[in-house]
C-alpha cells in the first residue's frame, strides 16, 4: 500500500520527510515523497532552510501520482506561497484523502511557514484537508481562539471546520495536564482520546502522529479509529525516544506487529497485481495471517471487510483486525492444527485451470465435496469450512498448498491457497495463475 508525504527535509531525521518515511516503513507501508524545502537543523538548533522551486515540486508530484496508486497523502512543511499554489492547483479535486499537518515552527525554532503566507495557507490548503492536525498553539493561530480548556478547544475545532477542513483533531500535548487529550471533531461529533503524559520533549513526535494518521487512513480505518491508533503510535515512539544528538531526544518509531506488517505488504502487492481481479470470487476475497500457534480465530489477522473486485481492478475495503475473518480463518485454523508451519491463506475464485496448473507444478492439492456434508454441520453456523478442510487434509502427509471444493446448491465453489506466510501464499498465487 502506497502513501505520500509532501514535506521538508530534516537532516536530523527526526521530523519531516525522513521521519515520515520511517513511520510509514514501521507501519508496513510504502512511503513516497515530494520534497518542498531543505532545512538545515540538528537536535538543538535550526540554521536555515531553502524552498524547492515550484517547478520541481510540481514535477515530483506528477511523477509519483501518475505512476503509483496512492491511498493517502500527508502535507507537512510547505514554507512559501509558490508551494501552496502548486499544491492547491495539483491536488484540488483529488479523491485521495489528505492529512494536513499545519506546521509553522520547528521544535528548535525555525520557520516552517513564512509569516506572510498564513492567510493563503488557510484559504488554499485547509479546504483540501480530509483531516487537519494542529497542536494547541497551531489551533490557536488558525482559529484566533486562546485555548485554555477543553471547551476552548471545542470552539477552536468548530471554527477550523468552517474554514473547509472536513475533520479536525487538536493534539493536546501542549496543554498542561496529567493526561494528553486529543480532541477530534468528526462529522459534527466530538471524540476525545487520552493517554498518560510522558515527561519528555522530543523532536518528531508531531510528524509521527500525522504520518501514522495518514497511514491508518490508507489502511482503511475510520477517522476515529485512525486518530486513536495514531495517538498510540506517537505515544509509543515518544516513550522510546533516544538522545541521538546533543539536544532534543528524537522520537523512534516502533515497528508494528510483524504479522500485521507482512500481511499489509502482501495485500498491497496483491491488489497492485494486474491479474488479481480475475480471481476474486462472488463472495470476495480475504487474506489472513496467523500468530504462531493460534488458539482460535482471535489469533488470526484478516481484513474486516474484503478485497473486492472493481471492474478490471481490485481494492481493499476495510482494515486489518484480529478475528475479522471467519471463513478463510477457519480453514487456516484447521490446516495449522495439523501443519503448524502453515500460517497464512487467501481464498480465490474456483477455476479448473488453476487446479490443473497447481498439479502440474507439483503443488499439494486437496479437495472436499460440499454435497457430502452432514446436515448437522450444514446447520451449524460457520462449521462447513472446518468440516470440509479437515476432511480434505485428513490423509495428507505433507502440508497442503491448495484446498478446493466445487460448490453445492447456493454455495460458490472456491480455492484456498495456504502458505507459511503471506509472501509464500503470494508466490504460489503467481505460480498457478
Ligand atoms: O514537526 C514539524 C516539522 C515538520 N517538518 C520539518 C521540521 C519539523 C520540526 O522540526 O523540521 C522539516
Amino acid at each position: 500500500m502506497n502513501v505520500l508525504t509532501i514535506a521538508g527535509s530534516d537532516p536530523s531525521s527526526g521530523a519531516g520527510i525522513q521521519g515520515d518515511i520511517k513511520t510509514f516503513n514501521a507501519m508496513g507501508l510504502y512511503g513516497l515523497t515530494v520534497i518542498t524545502a531543505i532545512t538545515s537543523q540538528n537536535s538543538s538548533r535550526f540554521f536555515r532552510s531553502e524552498p524547492a522551486s515550484a517547478a520541481i515540486i510540481r514535477s515530483q508530484l506528477r511523477a509519483v501520482l501518475s505512476d503509483f496508486r496512492v491511498e493517502a497523502i500527508k502535507i507537512g512543511m510547505v514554507y512559501n506561497e509558490e508551494t501552496i499554489d502548486v499544491l492547491r492547483h495539483e491536488l484540488a479535486g483529488t479523491r485521495i484523502p489528505i492529512v494536513l499537518d499545519p506546521v509553522f515552527r520547528a521544535t528548535t525554532g525555525g520557520t516552517l511557514l513564512q509569516e506572510g503566507c498564513f492567510h493563503r495557507f488557510k484559504r488554499s490548503l485547509i479546504p483540501l484537508a480530509h483531516i487537519i492536525t494542529p497542536n494547541v498553539p497551531e489551533a490557536e493561530k488558525l482559529s484566533g481562539i486562546k485555548i485554555k480548556s477543553m471547551a476552548d478547544a471545542r470552539k477552536a475545532a468548530k471554527k477550523i471546520v468552517t474554514m473547509g477542513a472536513k475533520n479536525v483533531v487538536i493534539k493536546g500535548g501542549h496543554m498542561n495536564a496529567r493526561f494528553v487529550t486529543d480532541l477530534l471533531l468528526e462529522d459534527n461529533k466530538f471524540h476525545s482520546y487520552s493517554l498518560r503524559r510522558l515527561s519528555r520533549e522530543t523532536h518528531g513526535g508531531g510528524c509521527i502522529f500525522s504520518a501514522a494518521l495518514c497511514g491508518n487512513i490508507a489502511k482503511g480505518m475510520s477517522i476515529p479509529e485512525a486518530v486513536k491508533e495514531a495517538q498510540k503510535i506517537s505515544f509509543e515512539s515518544i516513550k522510546s525516544s533516544r538522545k541521538a544528538g546533543g539536544g532534543f531526544s528524537i522520537a523512534v518509531q516502533k515497528d508494528s506487529d510483524s504479522v500485521e506488517r507482512e500481511l499489509a505488504i502482501a495485500i498491497s502487492e496483491f491488489v497492485s497485481s494486474t491479474k488479481a481481479y480475475m480471481h476474486i470470487p462472488e463472495v470476495q476475497t480475504n487474506f489472513v495471517y496467523s500468530r504462531a500457534g493460534p488458539m482460535g480465530l482471535s489469533d488470526i489477522l484478516g481484513i474486516e471487510g474484503r478485497i473486492v473486485r472493481t471492474g478490471h481492478g481490485v481494492l481493499v475495503s476495510g482494515s486489518l483486525k484480529y478475528g475479522a475473518s471467519r471463513h478463510v480463518a477457519r480453514a487456516l485454523l484447521e490446516v495449522s492444527r495439523k501443519f503448524p508451519a502453515t500460517r497464512s491463506a487467501i481464498n480465490i475464485k474456483y477455476d479448473k485451470r488453476v487446479i490443473e496448473r497447481a498439479a502440474a507444478k507439483r503443488l499439494q492439492v486437496a479437495n472436499y465435496e460440499r454435497a457430502f456434508e452432514p446436515d448437522a454441520i450444514k446447520k451449524a453456523e460457520g462449521m462447513s469450512v472446518s468440516w470440509g478442510v479437515k476432511n480434505a487434509i485428513a490423509k495428507l502427509k505433507k502440508t497442503p498448498d491448495l484446498v478446493y471444493h466445487t460448490g453445492d446448491i447456493g454455495k460458490e465453489s472456491m480455492i484456498i491457497i495456504f502458505g507459511r506466510n503471506p509472501k509464500d501464499v503470494l508466490t504460489k498465487f503467481y505460480k498457478i495463475t
